[in-house]
């Protein structure tokens, strides 16, 4: 009868763990899709960011937090219609990805906000964003500034 000592144990278990390392790199467990950010007039702080997150992997997760270089603070709204056709964004602390689904940030729904913006965004460059999720797991996007004002 073959007995596993602890040196044989370690390599089997190596062999079973680098394949599972190799495609957690390749395949990231979020996708952004279709990701810019608007690009507003000179002199404008604030703008938003826009794009679907696709969630490929079996569990629910569930976004924390956001950053970027490009802005003082990121962080998520969800543009609310009141009676009377006013309208108000609201900072939303946290936004499920359901399991195998998308979420979308979008105008007139919920958004990354990006606040202070500490240059003006030209068409033409991009924007770095990071998102956070529950569980440690986080994502940059380099996403394109695209303006609204069209030429
Ligand atoms: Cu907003």
């Amino acid at each position: 009868m073959h007995i596993l000592n602890r040196n044989s144990l370690a390599v089997l278990l190596l062999g079973c763990l680098l394949p599972v390392i190799a495609w957690a790199a390749a395949n990231p467990v979020v996708q952004v899709r279709n990701g810019f950010v608007r690009g507003l007039p000179p002199g404008t702080t604030n703008t938003a960011a826009y794009m679907t997150l696709v969630n490929t992997s079996d569990e629910a997760l569930v976004l924390t937090g956001t950053m970027s270089p490009a802005a003082t603070s990121a962080m998520l709204h969800k543009t609310v219609h009141h009676e009377g056709g006013m309208m108000a964004m609201e900072h939303v602390m946290t936004a499920t990805l359901p399991a195998r689904g998308q979420l979308k940030l979008e105008s007139g729904g919920l958004h990354l906000m990006l606040m202070g913006l500490k240059r003006p965004l030209r068409e033409g460059t991009n924007v770095e964003v990071t998102l956070q999720f529950e569980g440690g797991y986080s994502l940059t996007a380099d996403l394109p500034v695209v303006s609204v004002l069209k030429e």
